[in-house]
């Protein structure tokens, strides 16, 4: 029997943080037994906010040699970079003619983001379509993401259920599956905002690679509060955050964690988060420092990773194609 698809996708829009790490990408490689795993790297959303083209390439191979350094395996899942499909804008724009504006402005991604543009332009509106089209394309059923993703899931679901009634029934209709703890990791210096990989302020996150040392400055200086107790509560942002971050990486619950520290101090307690963070990235860095050097088999996991997925991309435009009236080539 065919296995259901899993996709997901990451932007090389910087280096990545431990907030994409304990949200998305520590979870893909568990599943690549049960289901058929596609990861992507999405460069074409990476450029709906102004990207340098040489870091971009660059961050595109650390990006699929991070994912393999995480233990997927490019034999079994699918592993690819989104430009290489041109399918998937393909059915953005059929996508795009049934999403309706009202609601792509009301996506909270695109109202953060577009706060901070001078100049607001039509990518950054119409991503969550690109989003979906990545989704529907391959019939996908499951999608691991973070619970920043959850508004274009939905959306996702709304365009492929409209999709599906105004032709015929053409799409799976795809779920969120979202980490038990880990799924919104905050900002280290401002804990009611989610850490970004493109925050401007590299106290705010910590990336999978950064050097153990720079991992105990920043978790060193991360807001708390003036309340001197660890207690995990929304009222102490700060303090709920590290714990969730603790938790994460021993794979405890935020409740275990609170337990452990209940008698410590907010030194104590960094110190601690310090330690769990350095420990958990550690071997993921030093498969990565490999694997980065190898440009060879980096170039042949996306060329071979383009064709597979091409190749189910296809099927799903073809149909799409035929229903919406098109004539065949
Ligand atoms: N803070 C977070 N906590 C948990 N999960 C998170 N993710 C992102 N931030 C957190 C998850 O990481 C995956 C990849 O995200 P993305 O690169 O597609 O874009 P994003 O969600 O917009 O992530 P960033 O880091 O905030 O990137 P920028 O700053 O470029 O926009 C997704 O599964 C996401 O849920």
């Amino acid at each position: 029997m065919d296995r259901k698809i899993v996709y997901s996708g990451i932007q090389p829009s910087g280096a990545l943080t431990i907030g994409n790490y304990l949200g998305a990408l520590r979870n893909f490689p568990a599943l690549q037994e049960a289901y058929q795993c596609i990861y992507c790297v999405v460069d074409m959303h990476a450029i709906t906010v102004a990207q340098h083209p040489a870091q971009l390439r660059k961050r595109t191979l650390d990006l699929i040699a991070l994912y393999m350094a995480c233990g997927v395996d490019p034999e079994n899942a699918i592993l690819y970079v989104q430009s290489h499909v041109p399918e998937h804008v393909e059915l953005a724009w059929v996508l795009n003619t049934i999403t309706s504006v009202g609601q792509l402005n009301r996506m909270t991604q695109f109202k953060d983001k577009s706060q901070k543009q001078k100049e607001i332009y039509a990518g950054l509106l119409n991503y969550p379509v690109l989003m979906a089209a990545d989704i529907l394309l391959y019939q996908t059923e499951l999608v691991p993401v973070g619970e920043d993703q959850r508004q274009h899931i939905e959306l996702t679901r709304d365009i492929a259920e409209r999709f599906n009634t105004r032709y015929s029934p053409t799409f799976k209709i795809p779920e969120i599956m979202a980490p038990k703890v880990g799924a919104r990791i905050m900002s280290l210096q401002n804990p009611k905002a989610k850490m970004s990989k493109s925050d401007a302020d590299e106290n705010a996150y910590i990336l999978i690679l950064d050097e153990p040392d720079a991992i105990r400055r920043k978790i060193k200086r991360a807001v708390t509060d003036s309340e001197g107790k660890v207690v995990y509560s929304d009222s102490q942002p700060g303090v709920k955050n590290l714990l969730d971050i603790y938790a994460s990486f021993r794979g405890i619950s935020p409740e275990a964690a609170e337990r452990e520290f209940a008698s410590s101090g907010y030194g104590a307690l960094k110190e601690g988060v310090a330690e769990a963070v350095v420990e958990g990235l550690e071997p993921v860095q030093t498969r990565y420092k490999e694997i980065r050097e190898d440009k060879a088999l980096l170039e042949s996991v996306c060329k071979e990773g383009a064709q597979r997925a091409s190749y189910l991309a296809q099927k799903t435009l073809r149909k799409v194609y035929r229903k919406v009236g098109f004539v065949q080539k």
